[in-house]
């Protein structure tokens, strides 16, 4: 059977949605939804606003105080925060696991879905939905959040990243009362918020912050042996 890619992008959004696992209806009311927000618009200057009936419709249910931020890390936080319930990435919520991984967008005047240069330009469908559903994953955060970072770049904390330009700066105090930052490493050393770039400037002085450095081989060791909660770092 031939499937139009509209229909191809359906089935991969559906299974992905109810491997998550989520119900069937549910699926399909956020695939219709979705679907809204980018069919038949330009993929150039594209609004976060378009995301707004998505995000109402799709709320937050992991809890607040497990919410883990990254940069740069995305294979070994989504290994570690895989089966576990200490932690909780932007993809292992409902949109962000299904979206993670897949690039989409219109086109006006039909209503053809693409999956192909649809980051060419900013900001895109892609991107909007990203920026967007980071924000508000971060204003969601509270109490004590998580962030992993890498080590060994010069710079492990990039104000101009999703991380740094979107979620640190959506925190909201006091809801959310300290950040510690997981900087992963090769060699065993240490690390303080101070020594990490604008960090701390970058942060509500009501957040607290602490950095724990990790080695990467005892992020893999906690993986593998399913290390509980709290006793990785
Ligand atoms: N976030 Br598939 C940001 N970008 C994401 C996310 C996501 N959840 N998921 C995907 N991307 P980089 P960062 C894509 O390593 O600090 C949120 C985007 O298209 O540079 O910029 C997360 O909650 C983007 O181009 O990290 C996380 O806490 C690229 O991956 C933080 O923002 C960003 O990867 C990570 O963003």
């Amino acid at each position: 059977v031939l499937l139009t890619k509209k229909a191809e992008f359906r089935e991969t959004f559906m299974k992905k949605c109810l491997e998550f696992p989520e119900e069937k209806h549910i699926c399909e009311t956020i695939w219709t939804t979705f679907e809204l927000a980018y069919v038949g618009k330009e993929k150039c200057n594209f609004s976060d606003q378009n995301y707004d009936q998505l995000l109402a419709e799709t709320p937050f249910k992991h809890p607040c105080g497990k919410t883990m931020f990254w940069s740069k890390t995305k294979d070994l936080v989504h290994k570690f925060t895989k089966k576990r319930d200490c932690f909780f990435t932007l993809e292992d919520t409902l949109l962000g696991y299904v979206l993670n991984g897949l690039s989409w967008c219109g086109e006006k005047g039909n209503n053809e879905t693409f999956t192909e240069n649809c980051e060419d330009c900013l900001p895109n469908p892609v991107s909007s939905f990203w920026k967007i559903a980071s924000t508000r994953f971060a204003q969601y955060a509270c109490e004590g959040a998580s962030v992993m970072l890498d080590g060994e770049r010069k710079e492990p904390y990039d104000s101009n990243s999703f991380f740094g330009g979107v979620e640190v700066p959506n925190l909201q105090p006091p809801r959310v009362k300290n950040l510690t930052v997981v900087l992963v490493t090769e060699e065993i050393r240490a690390c303080t918020c101070d020594s990490l770039g604008t960090l701390r400037k970058d942060l509500d002085q009501r957040i607290g912050c602490a950095c724990k450095a990790v080695t990467k081989s005892r992020v893999e060791t906690c993986i593998e042996d399913n290390t509980p909660c709290g006793a990785c770092w």
